[in-house]
């Protein structure tokens, strides 16, 4: 596999790997996500404390309100991360 094809599968499986812990083995309930932002992304987003930012950032993913996340909601979140880093490190070799 390419570099992209492979971080591709390594994104599947990270999402996989999470919503197996509890409930519906397909989608992440928020303690799930939680644990995956913690456990998978600490250096990006720093660690997750306070259940106020959970909520928010859950409420605003949960686009059809099952208070889960599918892949689809899960890769919006993925998006969001992803191009916040680009801009940082764009915006860092510009200086
Ligand atoms: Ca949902």
């Amino acid at each position: 596999m390419t570099d992209l094809e492979s971080s591709l599968a390594t994104i599947m499986e990270v999402f996989h790997r999470y919503t197996e812990k509890e409930g519906d083995k397909h989608k992440l309930k928020k303690s799930e996500l939680k644990d995956l932002i913690n456990e998978e992304l600490p250096a990006l987003t720093g660690q997750v404390k306070d259940q106020a930012t959970m909520d928010s950032l859950m409420e605003s993913l949960d686009t059809d309100g099952d208070s889960e996340l599918d892949f689809q909601e899960f890769m919006t979140f993925i998006t969001m991360v992803t191009v916040c880093c680009h801009d940082f490190c764009e915006h860092h070799e510009d200086e």
